[in-house]
C-alpha cells in the first residue's frame, strides 16, 4: 500500500508517474518536527536501512550522514556525504518493513545513526515536499510497489550488453582503429568504443574534430562494419563563443539559465566559459535534446552525458573575489591557520555553493533560484536528450547513460557510477551501489572497470573485470595521465580473453534477467537478505549479491588474496570458469566457506533447482546465438529457464511476449 502525504507545496520533480490522492490524516510513521524541518525515527538494534541509491558506504546505510545533493565529487571515500546523485528512497527493514520516498528537488540530509546510533533524522532545506510511505509485504514487494509508482526503467539495445572500451581520450580515428584491431586480432570480444571530450572541436558539444576523425559518418559506418558502436560524450556546459551555432541559437531563444539581472549565467567548465540550458523550461530541454541530431545523423546511436550535476570549475565573479582576497594577503606574515585558509580559497572555486545560489531558472512564469532545483539538473537535461532521441529514432533503442541522476531519470537512461579510482576498495563500493540503484529503477548501470583515476595494476584489472562481467554496463574506462588499461597493455592476455568471453556467454542470461527486472519492476541485483529474509546472517553480508533468480555473486576484492570467504544462505553449486576454457562444478553446503579463486578464474554460485543458460563464445553481441545454449543445472529434477529474446533494437519489441520457457 502506498500513501502520499503533502507538506507545503512541492516543486514538480516528475519522479512519480501516477500520483495517488493526498492523505488527509497526519503522517505518524516518523515523528515530524516542522520547526526544525526534520523527521526522526528510533532504530532498533537489528533494523537495517537500505537505499539512497548511488552513494558512499555499504549496502546497510546505518552509521553515516548522507546528503542528497548532486556534486562532481571525484573522491568517493568514506568521508564524503554526497556523490553525483540525489536518490531519496530508503527501505527500513524492521519488524514490519516499510519504505519512504521524499519527492523533493532540494537538499536533504539523512542522518542514519550518525549523531545517535539508534536514531535516524531526516532534514530538509525547506518544507515543501511530498512524502510517500510504502507498507505491506516483504522487501522485494515494497520495491515493486515503489517501482510501479515511478514507472518503467529505460531499456538499452542488446548490443549495450557487450563490452565497451573507453579512454579519456582516444584522440583520432586511427587510435580507435588500433583499439578495435587489437581486440579482434586477439579474439577479445568488443561492441563499443567510447569517445571522450577530445573528439569534439574545442570541447564544443555537437561538434567533431574533423582533422582527427575525418567525416564522422564515414568513420561510424566503417566501425559498424566491424560491429562496433561509437559512443561520444556530451557535456552539460555549452561553450560561450560567437559564431558557435548552439550557443547563438540558445541565446537568441532565451534557453539558458540567467543571473538575477536576466543576463546569461556563465561558468567555466571544459570548453572554458560556458552557458547552461534552462532545464526547468520544457522547450529549452527539448531544444538541447534536438542538438543530438547532428550526431544521430552521422550514425551515432549512443551517448554518455557528463558534467551534468552541473559541474562548475569556476565563475568569473568568484574568481574576482578570490584574486581580491589573495592580493590582500600578499606580504602578510601568515600563521598556519591563515595559510590553510589561503590554500582553501583557490580550491573552493570549484563547485562553489555560492555559485549555485546566483543563477535562475524560468519556472511557471517566475524565476526560481537554481539551488532549489539543483538535483533535477542532470535528470531533466538527460530527459530532454532521451525524448528527442525517441523522436529521431522512432522505435529504435539507443544507449544513453548519465553521470548525475535523481529518481525518475531511470525512465530515460542508465547511469555510470562516476569518477572512481583504481582502488581495491572501489571494486567493493561500486558493487554495493548495484542493489540500491536497482531499488529506484536504475538497472542499466556499471562503474568504470579498472578505475578512472590512479594507476591500475594488472591483478586489480582482472579482478574488477571478473566482477564487471555481471554489470549490465560493462565498460573499461580510464583517465588521462594514468596507466593505460586496455587488455593488451598487460601480460595475462589469455585471462582477459577468457573473462571477457565469459561475459558474452552470459549475455542471454543477463539480457533475460534485465528484461524481467525492467518489465516486471524487479531488482536484478539484490542484497542476500531480500531473498533470505529469515536468515539473520544474510542481512550482514555486504560483499555478495543475488543476481537474477539463479545466481549469487561474490567477487574477490582484496589484493594478493588467493580466494575469499563466502557465505551460502542455502546449498549452492559453485561454478568455476578457468582460463584454459574448462569449467568445474562443486556442490557446497549452506554456511561459510573459504573459496580459492586464482587470479585468472571466475567463480560464482548457482541456486538449487535452477539452471543457467550459457551461449557459445562470440566476438560481438550480434553473434551471440540465443538458440544455441548449453545449461548448467543444480539438482536432478527437470528444470526450466525463462529466456527473453527479441530483435534487440526496436522499442516495440520490449514486451512480455518475448519470454519463453526453455528446458528439458
Ligand atoms: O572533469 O571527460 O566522469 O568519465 O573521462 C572530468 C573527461 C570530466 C568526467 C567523467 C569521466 C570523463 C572525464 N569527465
Amino acid at each position: 500500500m502506498i500513501s502520499r502525504y503533502a507538506f507545503g507545496s512541492m516543486i514538480e520533480t516528475d519522479a512519480v508517474l501516477h500520483k495517488p490522492p493526498i492523505r488527509t490524516d497526519r503522517f505518524s510513521k516518523l515523528s515530524v518536527n516542522e520547526a526544525s524541518m526534520s523527521l526522526s525515527l528510533h532504530l532498533h538494534e537489528k533494523d537495517v536501512v537500505y537505499g539512497l541509491g548511488e552513494n558512499v558506504r555499504g549496502i546497510n546505510k546505518r552509521g553515516w550522514l548522507y546528503r542528497s545533493k548532486t556534486v562532481d565529487e571525484p573522491d568517493h571515500s568514506e568521508t564524503r556525504n554526497s556523490l553525483y546523485a540525489a536518490h531519496n528512497f530508503i527501505l527500513i527493514d524492521t519488524d514490519e518493513p516499510f519504505a519512504l520516498f521524499f519527492d523533493y528537488a532540494g537538499i536533504i540530509t539523512f542522518d542514519i545513526g550518525f549523531t545517535h546510533l539508534d536514531e535516524m533524522k531526516i532534514s530538509l532545506s525547506d518544507w515543501n515536499f511530498d512524502l510517500y510511505l510504502i507498507e505491506g509485504g516483504d522487501k522485494i514487494e515494497l520495491v515493486r510497489q515503489f517501482r510501479k509508482l515511478i514507472g518503467k526503467s529505460y531499456i538499452p539495445p542488446k548490443w549495450a550488453f557487450g563490452y565497451g572500451q573507453s579512454r579519456w581520450s582516444y584522440h583520432d580515428a586511427d587510435e580507435v582503429r588500433t583499439v578495435v584491431r587489437k581486440h579482434r586480432d586477439a579474439k577479445v570480444p568488443l561492441d563499443m568504443v567510447y569517445l571522450d571530450i577530445d573528439y569534439m572541436d574545442g570541447y564544443k558539444d555537437f561538434t567533431v574534430n574533423e582533422a582527427a576523425f575525418g567525416d564522422l559518418s564515414v568513420f561510424t559506418a566503417e566501425m559498424r562494419r566491424e560491429n562496433i558502436h561509437l559512443i561520444p560524450i556530451i557535456d552539460a556546459g555549452i561553450k560561450q563563443e560567437n559564431g558557435y551555432r548552439v550557443y547563438e541559437e540558445g541565446l537568441e531563444k532565451g534557453y539558458f539559465c540567467v543571473k538575477e539581472d536576466g543576463s546569461p549565467f556563465i561558468a567555466a567548465v571544459w570548453p572554458g566559459k560556458s552557458v547552461f540550458a534552462d532545464i526547468m523550461n520544457p522547450e529549452a530541454r527539448a531544444w538541447f535534446g534536438e542538438q543530438y541530431r547532428v550526431l544521430v545523423d552521422k550514425g551515432i546511436e549512443g551517448f554518455w552525458n557528463d558534467m551534468n550535476e552541473p559541474s562548475i570549475f569556476y565563475t568569473e565573479d568568484r574568481l574576482k573575489s578570490v584574486f581580491a582576497e589573495i592580493s590582500e594577503m600578499q606580504g602578510e606574515n601568515m600563521g598556519v591557520e591563515r595559510f590553510w585558509h589561503f590554500q582553501s580559497i583557490v580550491n573552493g572555486l570549484t563547485g562553489n555553493e555560492e555559485d549555485y545560489r546566483c543563477f535562475y531558472h524560468r519556472y511557471k512564469g517566475e524565476l526560481i533560484r537554481h539551488d532549489r532545483v539543483h538535483n533535477l539538473f542532470g535528470y531533466f537535461l538527460t530527459r530532454g536528450a532521451s525524448e528527442a532521441l525517441c523522436g529521431m529514432m522512432p522505435d529504435r533503442r539507443y544507449l544513453l547513460i548519465s553521470r548525475t541522476s535523481s529518481i525518475g531519470m531511470h525512465r530515460y537512461s542508465g547511469v555510470w557510477m562516476g569518477d572512481n579510482r583504481s582502488w581495491w576498495s572501489h571494486l567493493l563500493l561500486n558493487m554495493q551501489m548495484l542493489p540500491s540503484l536497482n531499488m529506484i529503477g536504475f538497472l542499466y548501470t556499471g562503474c568504470d572497470l579498472g578505475g578512472l583515476t590512479c594507476d591500475v595494476t594488472e591483478d586489480l584489472m582482472l579482478r574488477w573485470l571478473a566482477m564487471g562481467i555481471f554489470y549490465p554496463l560493462m565498460r573499461n574506462h580510464s583517465a588521462i595521465n594514468t596507466r593505460r588499461q586496455e587488455f593488451y597493455e598487460f601480460d595475462l592476455t589469455d585471462a582477459f580473453r577468457s573473462i571477457i568471453s565469459l561475459r558474452y556467454r552470459l549475455i542471454p542470461y543477463l539480457y533475460s534477467e534485465y528484461m524481467k527486472a525492467a518489465l516486471r519492476d524487479e531488482m536484478m541485483f539484490r542484497p542476500l537478505a531480500f531473498d533470505y529474509p529469515e536468515d539473520e546472517h544474510a542481512s550482514t553480508v555486504e560483499d555478495q549479491l543475488m543476481l537474477g533468480r539463479e545466481l549469487m555473486i561474490a567477487p574477490v576484492y582484496r589484493q594478493n588474496a588467493d580466494g575469499r570467504y563466502v557465505y551460502l544462505p542455502e546449498d549452492m553449486k559453485l561454478l568455476r570458469f578457468r582460463v584454459d576454457g574448462s569449467m568445474e562444478e562443486e556442490v557446497l553446503e549452506k554456511g561459510h566457506h573459504y573459496v580459492k579463486v586464482p587470479l585468472t578464474d571466475v567463480v560464482f554460485f548457482l541456486r538449487r533447482g535452477k539452471m543457467l543458460p550459457l551461449a557459445e563464445a562470440a566476438q560481438h553481441s550480434g553473434a551471440v546465438d540465443f538458440n544455441k545454449l548449453s545449461f548448467i543445472k543444480f539438482g536432478d529434477q527437470n528444470m526450466t529457464y525463462e529466456l527473453y529474446d527479441d530483435d534487440g533494437c526496436s522499442v516495440s519489441a520490449c514486451d512480455e511476449k518475448h519470454f519463453r520457457i526453455i528446458g528439458d
